[in-house]
């Protein structure tokens, strides 16, 4: 096994062995591993974004507890450090974030200045290797093999001076995980927050896992991980001696996934600007349909399926997109902007459907689908809409559903009108193909 190597955080000096506090500074930001020279796959998340951003903005703010919520949807976006020692949480309703730090202060999000933040971070990263691969406003994948000759340095010691730069010239504190992979590299950013830097290297890469939760792989959500709780699977240390071609046969094409990544292993390279462009999904009919009625609760049922996908994603998109295909094979896609971006199966079907008014003239289609594109977080969408007053009510009956959806599975409940199309073929799509949860 190679010898331990602690770098300094501080100062960037390399010592041999694992040594406490840096012999050179004094620092104790040292991080110490075996693998710390040769570990070249990153994963950089900003600590507490949002809030981070405003309290550069306003240092009257710096040891306060401070909320970003949207006051409309009265959700907390992310609670500073401070805040999270009270227990609030992002996602949380603000009455009960409020309820658990009284004396926090609220600020709703400014988007656009977190964006350009968030993009004068990126062009940081993109400084020290053009393989950046962005998976949200404040995070995203770097690939630094082959840098060492570029910058004089290890990866590791590369990434703690991008650290401390981006620290002191955005104002901002950011982790990073570094590792063999990116499934690894994401787990590891969030194990030293904030302002932290973790490695996991190949060699404790299993014995690390077998202790984690199953919720940690990459697309286990809240379904599978209950249907894995209910089949004995609590650790992913309970998935490991079991087989590849089991797991696919109980859980479906995941199964594969399961297998590789609770060994630590993830082959899927770092793709610069490999953001999810558009989510969408369609249908083929068995038999080629004309009557508007009849293609209504396809249009549904595709209009449920890609809002659940937009939800998971915690995105919303701009343009709603109809595609059609007409029985001899011509595609007809329409799009409409929408005033304000949605992740709602309500928006993104009434939308389609007006689209699909145009088009259902008595032509005979055999295939169906709808998209949404122009993509972003979710904290915009879906405001109260002044000029259709029954669609809150609308909105309250969607997020109820959803309720009972996340609580008794995907198929537990639909409105009528998807019924008549329960059971169709689908063929969901986020663009590009390799697209990854945002
Ligand atoms: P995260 O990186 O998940 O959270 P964070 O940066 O606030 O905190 P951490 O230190 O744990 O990384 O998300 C980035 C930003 O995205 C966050 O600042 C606010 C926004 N966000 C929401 O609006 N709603 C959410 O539910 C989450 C998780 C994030
Ligand atoms: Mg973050």
């Amino acid at each position: 096994m190679a010898t331990t190597e602690t770098l300094c955080r501080d100062c960037f000096a390399w010592t041999s062995g694992r040594v406490e506090r840096c012999p050179v500074c004094g620092s104790l930001r040292v991080i110490a591993h075996p693998e710390l020279r040769t570990l070249s796959t990153a994963h950089l998340d900003c600590d507490a974004f949002y809030a981070s951003v405003e309290k550069r903005d306003d240092p009257s703010l710096l040891d306060k507890p401070l909320i970003i919520g949207g006051r409309q949807r009265g959700v907390v976006s992310t609670a500073c450090y401070v805040a999270r020692v009270y227990g609030v949480r992002s996602a949380m309703p603000m009455f009960k974030a409020l309820a658990a730090c009284p004396h926090a202060v609220v600020i709703p999000p400014n988007m656009k200045k977190y964006a350009a933040v968030g993009l004068e971070i990126r062009e940081m990263m993109r400084a020290i290797t053009p393989l950046v691969e962005p998976l949200s406003i404040d995070e995203a994948f770097m690939d630094l093999s082959g840098t060492e000759r570029l910058h004089h340095a290890p990866p590791a010691e590369t990434l703690a001076r991008l650290a401390k730069r981006v620290e002191e010239t955005i104002q901002v504190t950011v982790s990073i995980g570094l590792s063999f992979n990116k499934f690894l590299a994401k787990v590891s950013s969030d194990l030293d927050k904030p302002r932290g830097f973790h490695a996991i290297g190949r060699s404790e890469a299993l014995s690390f896992l077998a202790d984690q939760p199953v919720s940690i792989l990459w697309g286990v959500g809240k379904a599978l991980q209950r249907k894995l709780i209910a089949d004995g699977i609590q650790t992913i240390g309970d998935l490991q001696p079991m087989e590849e071609v089991d797991l696919m046969r109980r859980y479906g094409s995941i199964g594969q996934r399961l297998a590789r990544f609770s060994h630590g292993r993830d082959d899927r390279r770092i793709e610069p600007g490999s953001v999810i462009k558009s989510v969408s999904n369609e249908t083929t009919f068995d038999v080629d349909i004309s009557d508007i009625d009849a293609l209504r609760p396809y249009l549904w049922r595709l209009s449920e399926e890609v809002s659940g996908r937009l939800k998971r994603k915690a995105i919303a998109g701009g343009v709603v997109t109809l595609k059609l295909k007409t029985k001899d094979f011509k595609t007809l896609t329409r799009q409409q902007h929408l005033l304000a971006p949605t992740q709602l199966a309500d928006r993104i079907y009434r939308t389609a459907d007006a689209l699909l008014a145009k088009q259902a003239d008595g032509r005979k289609f055999r295939l169906i689908g709808v998209g949404v594109g122009d993509l972003g977080g979710e904290h915009l969408a879906d405001p109260q809409d002044l000029a259709d007053p029954g669609f809150e009510t609308r909105r309250k009956v969607e997020t109820a559903m959803d309720a009972v959806r996340a609580k008794l599975g995907d198929t537990a409940i639909t409105k009528g009108i998807g019924l008549k199309a329960r059971r169709i073929r689908q063929q969901p799509s986020d663009k590009p193909p390799d697209g990854h949860d945002l």
